[in-house]
């Protein structure tokens, strides 16, 4: 047996334990007031208080403000190309599952050039936990609609406002086969944001989590009226979901029993887009994962990938005696 000195056993409890300053990294450009800001806040909670290992720890990102995001965490990162985040994370998933891999997408990123992509995560449902910063613009590039722009929205593509309804990308994804994990949160409450974001993280499936973010660069008032009317929030409690504290009930009173193994009664609890209802709205632990499904509990070795690359090279290597038969 392999017996740990008392020197090796206490450096391996140091190492365990991590600060928020171990998953910090560089000051984020974001605006102030920015709702990106709580989010990163609330993942770097996660992991201190999750103890992730930075080393076994991915964030991956497209292309946006919120896309930022793995340049402020110190552990693995890609910030990819525009839309293209889930096909990225699905890759690291598969070759490597021993990692725990977060995704950050925009709702430019994710529901509009990458709207395929999200259907088809959903149905693979890997391992991924998936955040979705849904500031209801397409913020870095200053201010063009997206798909969930409220209909009326006034910007650079749409002067004269929008004409669509919103796209409602919680009632997509609970539409899509294989919806394992569907929450919302807003950016402006944080202790149900750390509690969404780490019920998500402890789905074992493709957890989707919509946060609701302000934009005070290009839509500084639109989100007011949820803000500023603590009823306008639904919190959704259940003893299979969210437990929301004395201190918060007493601020957010509009709560709603909703027990999240009700599929039905999570699209209709989606649908409602007068109020805008925070918690968990979906949950089923029985869904299998992709990754499982194709290769159970097989780790991509080295020697794994060589056997792989050499018969892939093997197809299209013309041997020397190959050649000299083919002349002959
Ligand atoms: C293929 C491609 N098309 C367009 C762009 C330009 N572009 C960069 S970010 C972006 C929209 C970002 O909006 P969103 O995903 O909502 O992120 P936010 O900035 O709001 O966080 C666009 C259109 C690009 N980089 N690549
Ligand atoms: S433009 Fe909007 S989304 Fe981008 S950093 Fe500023 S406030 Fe955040
Ligand atoms: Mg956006």
């Amino acid at each position: 047996m392999n017996m740990m000195s008392g020197t090796e056993c206490l450096l391996q409890m140091c190492d365990e334990r991590h600060e928020l300053e171990d998953y910090q990294s560089g000051v984020p450009r974001w605006c102030t007031g920015c709702g990106d800001n709580a989010i990163l806040a609330a993942v770097q909670r996660l992991c201190r208080d999750e103890a992730l290992r930075p080393e076994k720890t991915v964030f991956v990102s497209g292309i946006g403000c919120s896309s930022r995001f793995p340049h402020y965490m110190k552990t693995y990162g890609f910030h990819g190309i525009h839309g293209r985040a889930l096909p990225v994370a699905e890759g690291v998933k598969m070759s490597r599952p021993d990692l725990t891999v977060f995704v950050n997408t925009g709702d430019g990123d994710c529901c509009s050039i990458g709207a395929a992509h999200w259907i088809h995560a959903i149905r693979y449902n890997m391992n991924l936990t998936v955040f979705l910063h849904d500031n209801q613009i397409y913020g870095l590039t200053k201010k063009q609609a997206s798909p969930t722009s409220p209909i009326g929205t006034k910007s650079n593509t749409t002067p004269r406002g929008s004409y669509l309804e919103a796209l409602n990308p919680l009632a997509v994804t609970l539409g899509v086969q294989n919806a394992s994990f569907v929450a919302q949160a807003v950016d402006w409450v944080p202790e149900l944001l750390f509690d969404i974001v780490k019920a998500a993280y402890h789905h074992k499936g493709l957890s989707f989590v919509r946060i609701v973010q302000r934009c005070p660069e290009w839509l500084p008032q639109s989100l007011d009226p949820w803000l500023h009317d603590p009823n306008r929030l639904v919190i959704l409690n259940h003893e299979r979901g969210l437990q929301v504290s004395s201190g918060l009930s007493k601020v957010y009173k509009n709560q709603l029993n909703h027990d999240p193994s009700d599929l039905n009664r999570a699209r209709e609890i989606a649908s409602d887009t007068t109020n805008i209802p925070v918690g968990i709205l979906y949950h089923n632990p029985e869904i299998p994962c992709y990754e499982d499904l194709r290769r159970p509990q097989q780790l991509r070795t080295a020697e794994l990938t060589r056997r792989g690359l050499n018969a892939e090279f093997d197809k299209v290597t013309v041997w020397p005696q190959q050649e000299e038969a083919r002349a002959a």
